[in-house]
């Protein structure tokens, strides 16, 4: 038997997990960074400082040691693993300095752990920033002032500027930090960071999590000259390298059809005298922690999936480049020609446990008790077909937006407000309703992203032809989103465990293919493992399987479990709703 490992350092653990030839789980091990390593004295992975948030790169170095020695004690015999792979946090960057390459070549088995090795003088800046920094609100302005705004910046680098991406990050460190900038000698993301200590060497960006930087032209595939000469205009007394040399030069891109995935080296000697990986190993590039979700599983174009954690995460592989300020677009980390759109909520799990125990307590019910808020969500009976609210305790991404609570009732036929109430019924009504416009904010949102199929699909609505919608600030059609449906839909993360809000998320988004629930609580690190295994497959048979094939052919049985079929009635119900979203989000962001 032969093993892949599939890492996944994220902001608050490490942890590693290995698959066999048939992709099935052959261990596991984690560390926890509060837990495990307490002198960092960091809560939950990080230091928070008002608005700036980063991480003790020391700690990350002790992690890969620890997690290591705790992958080996359980027995796996890490000698039989022929490739790694894994994701990261993305947008954070490690700040390297002149001596850390040295460094890096020079690692030794007998001379100490890694943080005794690279802590003390590879670095430049000994934290990283973290994706929850909000600091960087001039540098993002900036940055979108010289490209035509929040729309060109999307254009360009696939996304508007956002405050935690690593590009305006940077930028602040130059104006900040000057001294420590220059004398930085190499910028990597968490992600080839990861993918350097494992090779003993620095490598260049990985494509995809590249494009989690508002630095990179995604289709021109090379970094922004104007946004790289922006950041530059900003060195006071210039002294080090140019940035591109600091970025290690262009990303390593996805490799094309019938071309060897690219390997970023083998294990380095270090990893082998100390945990008895085999010199022969090999080391693929590791990417951002949503790029590596998304192939967990067998996405192909046209699929979606939610994942429903604490925050309510939308990822989609299209083939179609087409951005907006509404999302974020990122070159697909194994698919040629293909992008991973990502539409991210603040306003998910916690949002639903708020109604949830607001309805519970009108019934006598504990809280956090799921029983009575489900009922109430699969229940086809309880008419709430001329009401829409949306719930937002935490201020929205999309629609960008303060906190708010806001019902109203609209008419079917045109879309219209026609009242504004300060509560339905009944809580039940707030269950069902919270449901309904999370999920068709999500497919207003990831319409665009899908293929047209004009005449496909019957609709009830008699929209004139003139009807438009506007969502973000981008009008559009009705029409628009009335001929486009995903494939199958893909359901992840702690509420995916709910069938009734599956289904009725599943209902909404209309999926022509299905819905199905994954349970794989490890979907980022087996998402590395799976880019590995299939990566060291095909450098032995370049006309082999593509990847979205490989795991089509490979996943083992019982990996998702379906959870719906296709409903046109009840996606062409939903379709009711559409213009009326549009005027309630219209109302709240006037
Ligand atoms: P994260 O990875 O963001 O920490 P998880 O994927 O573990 O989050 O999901 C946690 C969320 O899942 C919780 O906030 C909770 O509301 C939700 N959740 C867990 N079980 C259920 C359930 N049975 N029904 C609805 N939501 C649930
Ligand atoms: C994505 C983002 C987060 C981090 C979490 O843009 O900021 O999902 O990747 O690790």
């Amino acid at each position: 038997m032969q093993y892949t490992l599939g890492f996944d350092l994220s902001t608050q653990q490490l942890k590693c997990v290995a698959v066999d030839e048939n992709l099935q789980p052959a261990g596991e091990a984690s560390v926890d960074f509060d837990a495990d390593l307490p002198g960092y004295k960091t809560t939950k992975g990080v230091y928070i400082s008002g608005e700036t948030v980063c991480s003790p790169v020391a700690q990350w170095l002790e992690a890969f040691d620890l997690v290591l020695e705790r992958l080996a004690a359980t027995g796996l015999d890490l000698g039989l693993v022929t490739a790694i792979s894994g994701s990261c946090q993305q947008h954070g960057a490690v700040f390297w300095g002149e001596d850390g390459s040295t460094l890096l070549a020079s690692l030794d088995a007998n001379q100490g752990n890694l943080v005794d090795q690279l802590a003390p003088t590879a670095f430049s800046r000994t934290t990283a920033p973290n994706w929850q920094d909000h600091s960087t609100g001039a540098q993002c302005q900036a940055m979108e002032a010289a490209v035509g705004g929040p729309q060109g910046m999307a254009q360009v680098t696939g996304s508007r500027a956002h405050l935690r991406f690593t590009g305006p990050q940077i930028l602040k460190v130059i104006e900040t930090e000057p001294a420590a900038y220059e004398a930085t000698h190499a910028i990597t993301l968490v992600s080839n960071f990861a993918t350097s200590l494992l090779c003993g060497k620095l490598v260049p960006l990985e494509e995809a999590d590249a494009c989690g930087m508002n630095l990179y032209d995604i289709e021109r595939r090379e970094f922004s000259r104007p946004l790289l000469q922006l950041l530059e205009d900003q060195r006071t007394a210039p002294t080090g390298p140019s940035l591109l040399s600091k970025l290690l030069g262009e990303p390593v891109r996805v490799q094309g059809p019938g071309e060897t995935p690219v390997c970023a080296g083998n294990v380095a000697r270090y990893f082998t005298d100390r945990y008895g990986l085999s010199p022969s190993c090999r080391v693929y590039p590791f990417t951002g922690d949503n790029l590596a979700t998304l192939c967990s599983l067998p996405l192909h174009g046209g699929d979606a999936m939610v994942s429903m954690g604490t925050s309510t995460t939308v990822l989609l592989c299209t083939r179609e480049y087409c951005p907006s300020p509404s999302y974020h677009l990122f070159r697909h980390p194994v698919l040629p020609d293909h992008y991973m759109a990502m539409v991210c909520y603040c306003n998910g799990s916690l949002a639903r446990e708020q109604i949830r125990d607001e309805l519970n307590a009108t019934k006598s019910i504990a809280p956090g008790d799921w029983e009575e808020f489900s009922a109430a969500v699969a229940d086809d009976s309880l008419d709430t077909s001329d009401e829409l609210a949306v719930y937002f305790p935490l201020g929205e991404i999309v629609p960008s937006i303060q906190a708010t609570t806001a019902r109203v009732r609209f008419d079917r036929a045109t879309g219209q407000l026609t009242d504004h109430v300060a509560s339905f019924p009944d809580r039940r009504h707030d269950a069902k309703a919270i449901v309904e416009s999370q999920a068709l904010s999500c497919r207003v949102r990831i319409a665009p992203l899908l293929t047209p199929q004009p005449g496909a699909f019957t609709t009830t609505v008699t929209a004139s032809s003139g009807t438009t919608v506007s969502f973000d600030g981008e009008v559009r059609p009705l029409g628009d989103l009335l001929d486009r449906r995903p494939s199958r839909c893909f359901f992840v993360g702690g509420a995916s465990r709910n069938t009734a809000i599956v289904r009725r998320f599943a209902a909404v988004l209309g999926p022509t293919a299905g819905a199905f629930r994954s349970e794989n609580p490890n979907a980022c690190a087996v998402g590395g493992c799976y880019k590995a295994l299939w990566s060291w497959l095909r450098s032995s048979d370049p006309q082999g399987p593509d990847f979205a094939q490989f795991l089509d052919s490979s996943m083992p049985a019982g990996a998702v479990a379906s959870v719906a079929g296709r409903e046109d009635a009840a996606w062409d119900h939903y379709n009711h709703y559409i213009v009326a979203l549009s005027n309630l989000e219209r109302e709240l962001c006037a």
